[in-house]
């Protein structure tokens, strides 16, 4: 039987809400300081999530939902551009304290350390989004809780491609039978199943419909103690959030 060794966290819908409040509006930011109407809607928003990467979803809004607008000949520096911006204007809505971590988060992660197990992030965010949320969240030297914090275009293919889950996993030595990972996107399970770790899900309101067939347990939130998530797939045990024991039962599975 495996040992747990560590977690793995996806970042945006996993360890904070952040696509709807903060990157979506950190887009529509962006296009108007370049002076573009474009505006992506919440609904909208929903449609461009199913290409993961910022850079990567706006092409595929110029290309499925935006077919009128003729890109510049140097289309990947103007989106590269763009794509800075909204980085700029989403790094400063984290500064200001505008997303906070989604519930359970800090309880886990403390009890993870506090047990030794040892910690990573597999994300196709950009890195310094990451650490903007550790830092004003859990504070500066949270960064160094993550073993590894593998990143946006550290891999050229992203989610739902398994390659940064199989980095991060590269990078810590580990098998991905000794570790737990972190969704909340049918994208993100299909990359962490893609590397075979075993996953836990907490959907939110983007990815309740999405596809999580092959996961360990489908919640709506890791949970607290006064704050009980709802199992939508899976045996829970009974728990009523998830901490290291859980998981633990879960590994045997
Ligand atoms: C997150 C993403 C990212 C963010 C935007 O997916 O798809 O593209 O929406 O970040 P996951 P950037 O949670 O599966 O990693 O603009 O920095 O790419
Ligand atoms: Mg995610």
């Amino acid at each position: 039987m495996a040992k747990l060794e560590a977690l793995i966290f996806d970042v945006d819908g996993t360890l904070a809400d952040t696509e709807r409040d903060g990157h979506r509006v950190a887009f529509n930011l962006a296009f108007a300081e370049a002076g573009l109407d474009w505006h992506w809607s919440v609904e909208l928003y929903e449609k461009l999530l199913s290409v993961t990467g910022g850079k990567e979803r706006i092409r595929y809004y110029l290309e499925n939902f935006n077919t009128d607008f003729t890109l510049p000949e140097n289309d990947v520096e103007f989106i590269a551009g763009l794509h800075q911006s909204k980085t700029a204007h989403y790094t400063a809505m984290l500064e200001a304290g505008a997303i906070p971590l989604r519930s359970g988060v800090k309880r886990l992660l403390d009890e993870a350390r506090a047990t030794g197990l040892r910690l990573a992030i597999a994300t196709t965010t950009t890195p310094i989004n990451v650490q903007a949320l550790l830092e004003h969240t859990l504070g500066k030297e949270s960064l160094d809780w993550f073993e590894v914090i593998a990143a946006g275009d550290i891999v050229p293919a992203k989610k739902p491609a398994p390659d940064i889950y199989d980095y991060a996993l590269q990078k810590m030595g580990l098998d991905a039978n000794v570790c737990m990972a972190f969704e909340d996107s049918e994208n993100g399970i299909k990359s962490s199943m893609g590397a075979k770790l075993r996953t836990i899900v907490a959907i939110n309101d983007y990815t309740r419909d999405h596809d999580f067939n092959g996961a360990l347990l489908v919640l709506d939130q890791l949970g607290e103690p006064e704050q009980p998530f709802q199992v939508l797939a899976g045996d829970a045990y009974g728990a009523k959030y998830v901490d290291v024991a859980l998981i633990r039962k879960l590994m045997q599975d």
